[in-house]
């Protein structure tokens, strides 16, 4: 017979039902508390971060993970405030940015057509650079209300990102019907992506839609080496995970030597690579004169296209 063995670290054990709407009573009263991590999106083109995703860390005792939380708070009904405290956090983050990185929140479609979400929306001056990432699984005869509900927030400069993209069945039909800018394609998908040729096989044809319709592929969840390499060769445009950064409370740079790894194998797909046949042409871009003075290192990368290319050529034809 087997011992157990102990664990190194305690486990939290699962917080019941009344410890965690104690918890949400007490961060309600007390929204502060909810922390802010950042986990960095790399531009694969360049190596170079491009943006953060802002994720909640929420306070211990009762030690729950954010999914637990939110769940919890979706069961008592107070989910919104605390998806827009999130937000908040998201826009004061985003002020303090290079002008070139995105910071993209977590919300839930019954989130963003929210009140209170929609009040801290509204008083802003401008959503550049913010970028919503939408997270639940809805019913598809939800997606026209989202998108018209969407509109006005993309008119005024957000983005929008379908989260966990190829990990729910729905998910090819919200892309269709939403028609995002960035698509999170799911960590289901990334792992082994390198051992798997039918892993591959979705990822391509996630990088092939976003090519042709001006969107940017993420990858999630790249945790090794030959995983972000494959995904470099599979032509996605961005990528996020443990191996490029881990979510942390400060923004922090890609280290140097992955920057070079990344720009390495992009050098290495050469003329006729993968990358190569997926990826359209670069645009030469000149300084932006638009509100947001975006610097584009796309001449350098030729053959790819990088993340600000893309955004001012969308924003701004001709570029
Ligand atoms: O669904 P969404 O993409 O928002 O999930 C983000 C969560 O995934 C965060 O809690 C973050 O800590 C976790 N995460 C981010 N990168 C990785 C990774 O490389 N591996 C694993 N296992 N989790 C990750
Ligand atoms: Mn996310």
């Amino acid at each position: 017979m087997w011992d157990m063995p102990t664990p190194l670290t305690p486990q939290p054990s699962t917080p019941t039902a009344p410890e965690l709407a104690a918890g949400l009573g007490w961060v309600a009263r007390h929204p502060e508390l909810i922390e802010a991590a950042l986990q960095p999106v790399v531009d694969l083109a360049r190596g170079t971060v491009c943006g953060y995703e802002v994720l909640a860390r929420f306070p211990s005792p009762p030690a729950a993970g954010p999914d637990a939380w939110l769940r919890a708070a979706g069961a008592e009904g107070v989910s919104a405030p605390l998806e827009a405290q999130m937000v908040v956090r998201a826009l004061t983050l985003r002020a303090e940015m290079p002008e070139d990185c995105f910071v993209a929140v977590n919300l839930s479609p019954h989130a963003v057509l929210s009140e209170v979400v929609q009040q801290v929306l509204a008083l802003q001056p401008g959503l550049e650079g913010l970028v919503l990432e939408l997270t639940e699984r809805m019913p598809v005869e939800d997606c026209a209300t989202l998108r018209a509900g969407l509109a006005p927030l993309r008119e005024r400069g957000a983005m929008v990102a379908i989260d966990d993209a190829g990990s729910g069945y729905d998910s090819l039909r919200q892309i269709l019907e939403l028609r995002p800018e960035f698509v999170k394609a799911d960590r289901s998908l990334v792992t082994g992506v390198d051992r798997d040729p039918r892993r591959a096989a979705v990822l391509q044809t996630l990088a092939t839609y976003a090519q042709r319709t001006d969107a940017w592929v993420v990858a999630e969840g790249v945790e090794r080496l030959e995983e972000l390499d494959a995904v470099i060769r599979l032509g996605i445009g961005l990528a996020q995970g443990y191996l490029l950064g881990r979510p942390e409370a400060l923004s922090a740079p890609l280290p140097v030597e992955l920057s070079q790894h990344v720009r390495a194998q992009v050098a290495a797909q050469g003329e006729d690579g993968a990358v190569a046949r997926l990826v359209e042409p670069a645009t030469r871009c000149r300084p932006a004169r638009r509100r947001r003075n975006w610097s584009c290192a796309c001449s350098t990368t030729r053959r790819r296209r990088c993340w600000c290319s893309s955004t001012i050529a969308a924003a701004r034809p001709g570029c």
